[in-house]
């Protein structure tokens, strides 16, 4: 079980202004827009650890409806996003596929939750993701990213197919969009910190 951070936790001084880094995990299965969504909001060029893929994986990752894609993350990507006078977001992009599991231990350490990137064509890709997030007892949000021409589903019927809480906020974006997904960031972060303040009452 990871350790339990706060947002007060950590704080730093920077240029005499007070800041709390949080970290967060935007996590996700295979091609759902992880290092697209971390390289579209990063104020520091994102860290990525891209690497082409190979006719030996098309048995292992499925390709179907991203047949244009030819790298995969094969580590993590990162990034930061400075929220507020007071909040950085220090954002790990970490692959949801079985066999990085072993990396899931030193990510999970510390993150305050995650963002589970979704796909709504590929629903079932997601299961395991967010078993994984249970298991290790991170809050998170989900942020389905519509790909062009994907139907809107209905939100309770994606609540339903995911088995979410009540509470689990969902929102829509766009990976390759600032502002879209600086607003799932948002979400994600206004929840985490009513739970915060519902945990000390
Ligand atoms: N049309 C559309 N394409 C997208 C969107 N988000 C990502 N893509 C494309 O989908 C493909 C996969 O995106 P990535 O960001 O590489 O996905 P990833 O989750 O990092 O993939 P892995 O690291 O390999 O698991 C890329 O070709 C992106 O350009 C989106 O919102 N709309
Ligand atoms: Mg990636």
């Amino acid at each position: 079980m990871v350790s339990e951070p706060s947002l007060a936790e950590h704080a730093y001084v920077r240029g005499g202004d007070t800041q709390t880094p949080v970290k967060i995990l935007v996590v996700g299965h295979f091609a759902v827009g992880k290092t697209t969504f971390i390289g579209s909001i990063s104020e520091i060029p994102p860290l990525s650890t891209e690497e082409r893929m190979t006719r030996a994986g098309e048995t292992v990752d499925d390709l179907k409806g991203v047949a244009g894609k030819t790298t995969t993350t094969v580590a993590m990507d990162f990034g930061r996003l400075t929220l507020s006078e007071r909040v950085v977001l220090y954002l790990f992009g970490t692959p949801g596929q079985q066999r990085f599991l072993q990396m899931w231990e030193a990510m999970a350490r510390g993150a305050l939750g995650a963002l589970v990137l979704v796909d709504p064509e590929r629903l079932a890709d997601s299961f395991a993701v967010i078993d994984l997030i249970e298991q290790y007892g991170l809050d998170y949000a989900i942020a389905v990213n519509r790909f062009d021409g994907s139907p809107l589903r209905e939100e309770r019927a994606l609540r339903e197919a995911l088995d979410l809480l009540d509470d689990t906020p969902v929102v829509t974006c766009d990976a390759r969009d600032e502002k879209s997904s600086a607003q799932a960031l948002i979400t994600l972060v206004r929840y985490l910190q009513d739970r915060a303040l519902q945990e000390q009452t």
